[in-house]
């Protein structure tokens, strides 16, 4: 089935006018069409989710549309558009679920995309970074009151620093490519990382730090931002929206919007923590989230990002290790490059460590 058939079974009207595949995303595949009804152009956003990552993919789903239609009570109750600022899954024409299953088996689903929207993979202007950081803390609070036990666990441990570190050992010992002797630099630096990155999982192991409902993949580029205004719409990207801890989804935001190059960039020599975007983030996220967390809670945000930053090139590793089948890559090596590129910011992030810790308090 073409993507234009997938239209169709989610009942999309209107003449086609066209469809192109968008290249971010590690995971699932994504097209933005266009269509042209009552005179105007309406675009939407057709994903095929990966199978393999997301072996159930109607749970994911389900979690996706509990979760938005609790945000939207919340978007309603403050007198915001829903059109805007949450997301809204289209449901099938033939059996009003959230999801269509092709010919093959794969699941696509179609959301609508918001109008005048833009994303971005990277960001020089702070005002728009602040923005990003409260709209990741607003989506925070909106799910504040939101029940965890009602959510799928559709990728168990997912940053769970500690089990990621288990999987990479595992690849380590079995060298199933034999590609560990092209790596050990990279595998010394993380194994010396290991004991501080793994201690947020012992914090919430222990029961130190609360389970919240949190998004877990907080890059930039999964906020939207009216085109014209700046403001910071809906957040994107609800796959892996699951009982967390706050710091995953602040540290995750920081590795990705404050490095000062995209997180792939093979030239490592010129990754580093860029202070003044990791400050316009803190600002925005710690001004809406800063009564809600505990004073441990609060402590562990420089964590979450250390952490964060280690657990993805731990990721990336591990991926390379066992044959570079998790993330999608674009050239033989890719995720040694993106190993790389992560380990550089995880030691730049330590390195500056008290200087962050100073900027946090300011906000706090
Ligand atoms: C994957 O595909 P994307 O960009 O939404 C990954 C995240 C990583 C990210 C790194 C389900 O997200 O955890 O941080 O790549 N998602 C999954 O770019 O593994
Ligand atoms: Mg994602």
């Amino acid at each position: 089935m073409t993507v234009r058939d997938i239209c169709s079974e989610f009942n999309i009207g209107g003449k086609y006018i066209s469809c192109a595949e968008l290249s971010t995303g590690n995971i699932n595949n994504t097209y933005q069409v266009r269509f042209l009804r009552d005179g105007e152009e309406k675009n939407y956003i057709i994903q095929r989710i990966n199978k393999s990552v997301f072996t159930e993919p109607e749970k994911v789903m389900e979690n996706i549309i509990k979760v938005t239609h609790h945000i939207r009570i919340k978007i309603k109750e403050n007198d915001l558009s829903t059109k805007k600022f949450v997301l809204r899954a289209f449901r099938s024409k033939k059996d009003d679920q959230p999801f269509v299953i092709d010919d093959v088996g794969d699941y696509w689903r179609c959301y609508r995309f918001i109008n005048n929207s833009i994303t971005y993979d990277t960001c020089e202007d702070l005002s728009i970074i602040e923005r990003a950081g409260s709209a990741f803390g607003k989506f925070q609070n909106y799910l504040g009151d939101f029940d965890a036990s009602e959510l799928h666990i559709t990728i168990p441990n997912f940053h769970n620093t500690i089990t990621r570190y288990e999987a990479f050992h595992q690849a380590i010992e079995k060298n199933p490519y034999r590609r560990v002797s092209k790596v050990k630099e990279e595998i010394e630096r993380l194994c010396a990382f290991e004991e501080k990155a793994v201690k947020l999982q012992k914090y919430l192991d222990d029961g130190q730090i609360p389970l919240r409902v949190t998004h877990n993949d907080t890059k930039c580029n999964n906020v939207s931002f009216d085109k014209t205004s700046g403001q910071a719409l809906a957040v994107l990207d609800l796959d892996t929206v699951m009982p967390g801890a706050i710091a995953h989804d602040f540290g995750d935001a920081i590795r990705f919007i404050a490095n000062t190059c995209i997180e792939d960039d093979p030239d490592i020599e010129a990754v580093k923590l860029d202070l003044a975007k990791y400050e316009a983030f803190t600002k925005g996220f710690v001004s809406e989230v800063k009564d809600a967390l505990t004073e441990l809670e609060k402590s562990t945000l420089n964590l979450g990002a250390f952490a964060m930053t280690v657990e993805l090139a731990v990721r990336f590793l591990t991926d390379y290790l066992n044959g570079d089948k998790y993330f999608k890559t674009k050239y033989p090596g890719h995720n040694v490059d993106r190993a790389r590129n992560q380990i550089a910011l995880a030691t730049d992030i330590e390195y500056k460590m008290e200087q962050l810790e100073a900027i946090i308090k300011k906000y706090f």
